[in-house]
């Protein structure tokens, strides 16, 4: 593989404000870098692959790499937006070892694939089986949405081929983050980036670049308005599979996300603040609607199908199912916190006649009869 000069990794250190401290032991033959690299927020959407292997997405993204030097307006004044991550590279290890937020992690860890994949990766283009401790921290939440995978890989990859002495360009890592996770393509870039479907099935041709330096519109921010930071329910991976499979939707967001990247950067170009807000307003939207046009597999604990939802104009859900699984629904309902009140109903007859007994009239005094007979009346 082609590698750049180092003079390119200095100018891309430069770009994505990635802090790196190194030391070499030749008696032990041994190196260790510490970096650090930030998430990024995509103003135009990455959702949906065209390739689940190779990490290739159905059309083009664009991000801003958010800085970790942060200020907190309110809250919690702990929360720095970027992962830090050193990797120890020795023949002192006997295994390799990874730690993330203190955790040891192994290779059977589902939510850790994408770095094991981009450890194996950057192993094999260096020729290396020496062993590492990876020890990486994030100082913000997650998987809430904040884009910890993204940096989580960015600072990982960067780190890795650091520790191997691999002299790669902005490309190369570009690609290899994208091996690990889709977002994590950006976040090895800095300032406004954008990240190329490509056309080639190999995936050689989908990467990021920057297409303005964080200091071209100096003015600009993203702030950042925590609501929850409990882990997301359903991972963007499973989630964007999902709407490609089933939404109807989607082929149309495919079809008009081109114009999209192209106002957004106009925008930028222009530093138009009025037109970006209108075109990330829109894109979210348009992400959020092939969401909502998803069809949510209600049924993944259970293996079969035991339920499908269906929403009127107001907020309340109708679960249409059979009797027979009324008591699991009824159990797993119980525990989501605002239900509060949960009505069965089969399905009904239509108007029929009823007793004089039922009347509402007081045929004596010519009155309504007494409305506590009636029962409660609600408003709904
Ligand atoms: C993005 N997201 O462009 C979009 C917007 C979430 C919504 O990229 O399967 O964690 O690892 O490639 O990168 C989140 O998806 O998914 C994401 P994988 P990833 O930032």
């Amino acid at each position: 593989m082609a590698t750049k000069k180092l003079t390119t990794l200095c100018s891309f250190l430069a770009t994505v404000s990635a802090g790196v401290v190194g030391f070499e032991n030749e008696i032990y033959h041994e190196s260790m870098v510490t970096v650090r690299a930030s998430p990024n927020i995509a103003l135009i959407k990455y959702w949906g692959k065209r390739d689940q292997i190779l990490m290739l997405p159905h059309h083009s993204s664009i991000s801003i790499t958010l800085d970790g030097d942060n200020e907190v307006l309110y809250g919690d004044k702990n929360i720095k937006l970027f992962t830090t991550t050193s990797v120890l590279i020795s023949n002192r290890l006997t295994h390799d070892e990874l730690y993330i937020n203190e955790e040891l992690i192994t290779s059977d860890d589902q939510s850790a694939h994408g770095l094991f994949r981009a450890i194996k990766i950057l192993r094999d283009i260096a020729d290396s089986r020496e062993k590492m401790l990876i020890v990486s921290e994030n100082l913000f939440p997650t998987a809430a949405g904040l884009a910890s995978s993204a940096s989580g890989i960015a600072a990982l990859v960067f780190a890795v081929s650091m520790a191997l002495k691999l002299d790669l360009s902005s490309r190369q890592l570009s690609i290899i983050a994208r091996m690990g996770s889709g977002s994590a393509s950006r976040s090895v870039i800095g300032g406004v980036v954008r990240w190329n479907s490509g056309l080639r099935d190999d995936g050689s041709d989908s990467f990021a670049q920057q297409i303005y330096s964080p200091n071209y519109w100096p003015e600009i921010v993203d702030l950042i308005a925590i609501v929850s930071l409990e882990e997301k329910k359903t991972s963007s991976r499973d989630g964007m599979a999902a709407t490609v499979k089933s939404s109807g939707l989607y082929k149309e967001r495919v079809r008009g996300v081109d114009e999209r990247l192209q106002d957004l950067e106009n925008a930028f170009r222009e530093q138009n603040l009025a037109k970006l807000a209108k075109i990330v307003m829109i894109e979210s939207n348009n992400m959020h609607a092939t969401m909502l046009d998803t069809i949510e597999d209600l049924n993944r604990d259970t293996g079969s199908v035991i339920a499908g939802y269906t929403f009127d104009a107001g907020p309340n859900a109708h679960i249409i199912t059979v009797k027979k699984y009324v008591g699991i629904i009824t159990d797993r309902l119980s525990k989501i916190e605002g239900i509060k009140t949960l009505i069965m109903a089969g399905v009904g007859e239509g108007p029929r006649l009823l007793d004089s007994s039922d009347s509402l009239i007081n045929r004596e005094v010519l009155k309504p009869r007494d409305p506590s007979r009636a029962g409660a009346l609600y408003t709904l």
